[in-house]
C-alpha cells in the first residue's frame, strides 16, 4: 500500500516513542525540504496531533487525535482484506448509501465507509439512528462474500460476534449481549446497531452492505430525548475514553475472520459462540414482525441462525426477522 508522505513522518514519529525526530533526518532520509517537513507538520496539528519541539533534537509526539482518519485506524489494522480501502468522511447523510453507490461502481471486497457524524444514519425499516459528530463509529463494510442471497440474512448474527469480541478483547470490564437479530445490549441498553443489506442479482450476491452503528464516546447527557432511557455507549459501560480507531480495526480483525469461517463451513460453526453471547434464549420475549405479535420463550436458534419461538401451546414458530422485546 502506499503510503503519503504525511503518513510516512507520522509512522516515524510514532515509532521512536517519545524520543525526538529531527526534522533534518526526515528531510534527509525522505528526500524532500526541510521547509516541506514543516508544512506537513503543521497539517498534522491540524488534525489533532500535538508535539513537542525539543530544541536542535526535533519533533517529539505528544498527543493523538482521537479521529477516525484513516492514518489512525491503519495504526492498529491487522487484516489482510477487510478495511484494506477507506473511505473517511467528516459528514454524510448515511454510509450505507454511499456504500451502495461504491459497490455498483465496482467497490473491492473489504472497502469500509466511515464517517464522523450521519444526518441521516438508518436503522431497519428506515427508522432513524442517531449519529452525532465525532462521538460514535459509524461505517459500512462491503463485503462480497461467496454466499447465497439466503443465507446473507444470518450474516448480521456472525457481525454481532465479531463486534462483542471485539469489544470484549479491549474493554474487559464491559459485557455487551446479543439481542437477536441486530442489537448489542449493555445492562439492556442499546449501544450498537447492526444493519446488513444486500446487492443481489437472480441467485447471486454481488455484495453485502454491513452497517455498524456503535455509540462510543457519549455521555448519558449526549443523547437525544428520544433514545435517552434505552441507549447506553462503551464510554459509560467501561468508564473510559474509547480509542475508536483500535476498536474499528479490532473489529475489522474479528469480523475477516469470521467471514471466512462462515463462507466455508456456514452459520453452524458460529452458533455456539451467537449462542454464549445471546441475551436472547432462555427468556420469555415478544416478536413483533410487519404483520403479526407473537409470545412466547426464545427456545433456540437453527443452523441458519433462525429463532425459534416455543410458544404457550408448546408449538414452535420459527421467526425470520422481528423485532424481540424480552418479557
Ligand atoms: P434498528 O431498526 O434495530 O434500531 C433503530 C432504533 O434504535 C430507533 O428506532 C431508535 O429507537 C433506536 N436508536 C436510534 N439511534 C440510536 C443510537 N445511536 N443508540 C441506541 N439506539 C438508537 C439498528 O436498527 C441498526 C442501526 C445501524 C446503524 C448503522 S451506522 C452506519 C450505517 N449507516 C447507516 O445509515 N446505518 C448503519
Amino acid at each position: 500500500m502506499s503510503m503519503s508522505m504525511k503518513d510516512e513522518i507520522l509512522k516515524r514519529l510514532l515509532a521512536s516513542s517519545g524520543e525526538a525526530v529531527s526534522g533534518q533526518e526526515l528531510a534527509d532520509s525522505l528526500g524532500v525540504s526541510r521547509t516541506a517537513i514543516w508544512k506537513h507538520m503543521q497539517t498534522l496539528q491540524e488534525e489533532g496531533y500535538t508535539f513537542e519541539t525539543v530544541k536542535k533534537k526535533g519533533y517529539v509526539l505528544t498527543g493523538v487525535p482521537n479521529s477516525l482518519s484513516p492514518t489512525q485506524i491503519e495504526l492498529f489494522l491487522n487484516t489482510e482484506r477487510l478495511g484494506r480501502k477507506i473511505h473517511y468522511f467528516d459528514v454524510v447523510d448515511s454510509t450505507q448509501t454511499i456504500a451502495h453507490k461504491l459497490a455498483q461502481e465496482g467497490a473491492p471486497d473489504g472497502t469500509i465507509v466511515i464517517s464522523e457524524e450521519q444526518t441521516a444514519g438508518r436503522g431497519r425499516m428506515a427508522r432513524p439512528w442517531e449519529s452525532a459528530n465525532g462521538t460514535g463509529i459509524w461505517m459500512t463494510i462491503i463485503l462480497r462474500p461467496d454466499v447465497s442471497p439466503q443465507q446473507a440474512s444470518s450474516f448480521t448474527l456472525v457481525v454481532a460476534v465479531a463486534v462483542t469480541m471485539a469489544i470484549k478483547t479491549l474493554y474487559k470490564q464491559v459485557e455487551p449481549a446479543i439481542k437477536w437479530p441486530n442489537d448489542l445490549l449493555i445492562n439492556g441498553k442499546k449501544c450498537t446497531g447492526i444493519l446488513t443489506e444486500m446487492q443481489a442479482e437472480a441467485d447471486l450476491v454481488q455484495a453485502l452492505l454491513v452497517g455498524i452503528g456503535i455509540n462510543a464516546n457519549q455521555l448519558e447527557s449526549d443523547f437525544s430525548p428520544d433514545i435517552a432511557d434505552i441507549a447506553t455507549s462503551l464510554r459509560i459501560a467501561a468508564g473510559e475514553e474509547i480509542n475508536r480507531a483500535a476498536l474499528v480495526a479490532t473489529i475489522l480483525q474479528y469480523l475477516e475472520q469470521f467471514t471466512a469461517l462462515y463462507v466455508k463451513e456456514g452459520f453452524s460453526s458460529i452458533k455456539a459462540l451467537w449462542e454464549q453471547m445471546s441475551c436472547t434464549i432462555g427468556q420469555r420475549i415478544e416478536v413483533t414482525t410487519l404483520r403479526e405479535r407473537f409470545e412466547g420463550i426464545a427456545s433456540g436458534i437453527t443452523d441458519e441462525g433462525v429463532l425459534q419461538l416455543t410458544q404457550n401451546d408448546g408449538t414452535i414458530r420459527t421467526i425470520y426477522s422481528g423485532d424481540v422485546k424480552i418479557l
